[in-house]
Order: C-alpha cells, then sequence, then structure tokens
C-alpha cells in the first residue's frame, strides 16, 4: 500500500533513506489527491494478464506501456540517470508507474513547496499530473522494476524548474495547487 509523508530538511542525508519528521507527518489520500497525484493498488504479480490494469489504461487512455528496471547492473548510465531522476522537474504529460517487484520513493511538491515522499513498492501504481514539479530515488534496497505507461508516443522528458512560464505549470497550478 502506498504511504506518504512530508520530509525532513535534513538535506546533507541520503537521500535514499526515508527522511521522515519526527514524529512523523502523514499526508493522506485526499491531500495527494488535491494535488493531482492518483494511485491504484494491484496485483503486480497479474500485470501481464489483469482486468483491473486494463480497466485502468481504458479509463485513462494509456496506450503506450514499456517496462524500466532501476539498479546499478540492469541501468545503462546508471549514476547519470539516477541524478537526473532525482533533479526537481516536471513535464508536459503525466507520468505513469506500476510498480512490478523492488520499492522506491517519489517525492512531489505540495501547495506550500514542502516535499511529500511517496513510498512505492510491489503493486502500487501512481499517476503525478503533468506540470507537478516532482523527483525519483531509489530506496536503499537500489532497485525497481516498474511498468511505465503514456497517453500516445511517450516523451520522458524532465523539464528542470523552474518552469514558471511553461502553459503546461500554469495549468497545472490554475487546476491544483491553488485551491485549498
Ligand atoms: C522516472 O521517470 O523518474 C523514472 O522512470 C524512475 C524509475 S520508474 C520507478
Ligand atoms: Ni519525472
Amino acid at each position: 500500500a502506498i504511504e506518504a509523508w512530508y520530509m525532513d530538511e535534513d538535506k546533507a542525508a541520503d537521500q535514499r533513506l526515508p527522511h521522515r519528521q519526527s514524529p512523523n507527518v502523514a499526508c493522506g489520500t485526499a491531500e495527494l489527491q488535491s494535488l493531482g497525484v492518483l494511485h491504484w493498488e494491484l496485483d503486480a504479480d497479474k500485470h501481464a494478464d489483469d482486468p483491473a490494469l486494463e480497466k485502468i489504461r481504458q479509463d485513462r487512455g494509456y496506450s503506450y506501456q514499456d517496462i524500466i528496471t532501476v539498479s546499478p547492473d540492469k541501468l545503462a548510465n546508471y549514476e547519470d540517470k539516477i541524478k537526473s531522476f532525482f533533479e526537481e522537474h516536471m513535464h508536459s504529460d503525466e507520468e505513469i508507474r506500476y510498480i512490478l517487484e523492488g520499492s522506491g520513493y517519489f517525492d512531489v511538491r505540495a501547495k506550500d513547496e514542502r516535499w511529500v515522499r511517496i513510498k512505492m513498492s510491489k503493486g502500487d501504481m501512481i499517476t503525478l499530473p503533468a506540470g507537478i514539479y516532482h523527483r525519483f530515488t531509489l530506496d536503499d534496497t537500489n532497485y525497481i522494476k516498474a511498468m511505465r505507461l503514456f497517453v500516445g508516443e511517450p516523451v520522458w522528458t524532465p523539464l528542470n524548474r523552474p518552469q514558471d512560464d511553461h502553459p503546461v505549470r500554469k495549468d497545472y497550478l490554475a487546476n491544483f495547487a491553488t485551491a485549498a
């Protein structure tokens, strides 16, 4: 199941650590939804033939899919990729990931600029809306295998912050981030 929390401010510590505040400050489903972040829990062992996954793909128009494995020995240019995943960025389209094995963290910016860390593990599927500032890191297991989905031909290009004048960023702010 997905769990999310507001991060601590310890920027010196390893990005792969949980970075919880103490005591923990949870970020619930309703709050994630208000940022435009949706998630589902599926049976990852059935991902090759799963009516529940098929329904989500149909409903949301996710016509493309592939599988990415992020680990030191499975991903080409691992160090560069890890670095760019963790740069704060947005995309002009949704970022959709379905975790098949392993685990990792997606961090998203909440309305007040605080980071919310979303723990994703096997069976968790998430969509980040176009225009939200976010980043990704492995956790200390250094391994994740995920399905990437997309509406139409995929565009993975990260648009690093700041993107204040990007129309997709403006749309995002109009739709989500200013509504309390
Ligand atoms: C991304 O865009 O940040 C990734 O694809 C990370 C690996 S998928 C969990
Ligand atoms: Ni991204």
